[in-house]
């Protein structure tokens, strides 16, 4: 099964997307997402300019060999724009195994394990009302476990929370990166944020009870000893995780808030390698890995590092916002459906512009997802409709602290 043509398609239906495409000398078509939100064109010259060239005329079978070469024959090992470009390189080879196969990937990496992939949404709103509403139409939309974020008194703009309520007949689609030439800018006030949450999340248990599977994600604003004390604060409202609680590239941090509080803990959104988690694991000081098989170098990456969290009884969160293509989300879906140590996906719905370009497969029913049983990954990508959509440029926003200082995402 020899490699005949490896192109890159850069495509920004709803948001921007790179997606690799790799066609076999037999004329199977396999894809992978290697889209890094606010730094696409980054991945897409990686692939086109130094990845595509060198993989024409390899036999697409050779997975594991094809991930060794591209990481340890570059020399520049790690990186979110190599691990994303080699994760795109991963995936498509094994939609392209598996489409020979005959078979949906899931049953090449062991078979299903479940017979669906619990999947949480994201909740937001401005005031207490606007959550409730939020959080009603994500349970009337079939989710079953909900992300709580909200707006802070004092502070003007928190990341999480959609600028449109959806009871305005709008869709829900909380999308951080902004089409502009420039980062929007927010501000920040950590302190304001740790009175206001706890409340917020006694009024959400208030209304909707105990058993609702509640998260929340801190994206790494908060000091060790302010993320312990949130940890505890939250203890009373039973989370199924906190998420980022600090900027994690320092794992020993971890110690602290770990020392302080059962709060479950949820961290590797931005992380790459296995590396990022070597002591956050073995010395179990999270309970869930949040790497996207998209910007950990792929499948075959991914289950080394999930396989190795199954050791220390850490389960999967896989990272799945509308930043990943419907290809990288199909992706962690076959790997979700076939590990042992699933904990939740996350899931928060494409627009209807994406999927006009990627044709799914996937299925998502009371709460539950399923990849599907098409062979390989079961998305295909319509070239014409990308067309339709060209790359914009779009970034995420920043924040700043009351004084100006520049702070943590
Ligand atoms: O802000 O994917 O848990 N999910 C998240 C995401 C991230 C974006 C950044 O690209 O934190 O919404
Ligand atoms: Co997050």
């Amino acid at each position: 099964m020899k490699i005949a043509t490896v192109d890159v398609v850069v495509c920004s239906p709803d948001r921007n997307f790179v997606t690799l495409r790799v066609t076999t000398e037999d004329g199977l078509v396999g894809l992978g997402d290697g889209t890094l939100n606010g730094r696409e064109l980054a991945v897409a010259s990686y692939l086109r300019d130094h990845v595509a060239p060198l993989l024409v005329g390899r036999d697409a079978h050779a997975v594991e060999d094809t991930w060794q070469f591209l990481y340890r024959s570059g020399y520049w090992r790690r990186g979110p724009v190599t691990m994303a470009a080699i994760a795109a390189v991963d995936v498509a080879l094994w939609d392209l195994k598996a489409q020979a196969a005959g078979m949906p990937l899931y049953q090449l990496l062991g078979g299903a394990s479940r017979t669906g992939i619990m999947a949480y949404g994201h909740a937001s709103g401005r005031d207490t009302a606007e959550l409730f509403d939020s959080i009603r139409q994500h349970l009337e939309a079939g989710y079953r476990s909900i992300r709580v974020q909200t707006s802070v008194p004092g502070i003007n703009a928190v990341y999480g929370v959609a600028a449109q309520p959806s009871s305005e007949g709008k869709r829900y689609d909380y999308e951080p990166a902004q089409r502009t030439p420039l980062p929007a800018e927010e501000d920040w006030d950590t302190r304001a944020y740790l009175r206001h949450l706890p409340s917020v999340f006694e009024a959400v248990r208030g209304e909707f009870g105990p058993e609702l599977p509640l998260l929340h994600d801190g994206h790494h604003r908060m000091t060790p000893i302010q993320a312990a004390r949130l940890g505890k604060d939250l203890e009373p409202y039973d989370l199924f995780w906190l998420e980022d609680c600090t900027p994690a590239e320092n794992q020993e941090a971890l110690r602290l808030v770990r020392a302080h509080t059962t709060t479950p803990l949820a961290i590797g959104e931005v992380f790459n390698t296995v590396w990022d988690y070597q002591t956050l694991i073995r010395e179990q000081l999270i309970d869930y890995v949040r790497s996207a098989v998209t910007h950990t170098g792929g499948i075959t990456a991914m289950r080394k590092l999930l396989d190795f969290a199954a050791q220390y009884q850490i389960k999967s969160g896989i990272h799945g916002p509308t930043d990943i293509s419907p290809v990288g989300m199909a992706a962690a879906l076959h790997l979700d459906l076939a590990i042992h140590n699933f904990g939740i996906q996350e899931y928060m719905r494409h627009g209807a512009l994406t999927d006009e370009v990627f044709r799914q497969s996937f299925t998502f029913d009371d709460g539950y997802l399923h990849p599907g049983n098409e062979p390989g990954l079961g998305v295909t990508l319509d070239q014409a409709a990308a067309d339709r959509f060209p790359y914009q440029p779009a970034y995420l926003p920043f924040n700043r602290l009351k004084d100006g200082t520049v702070h943590d995402w």
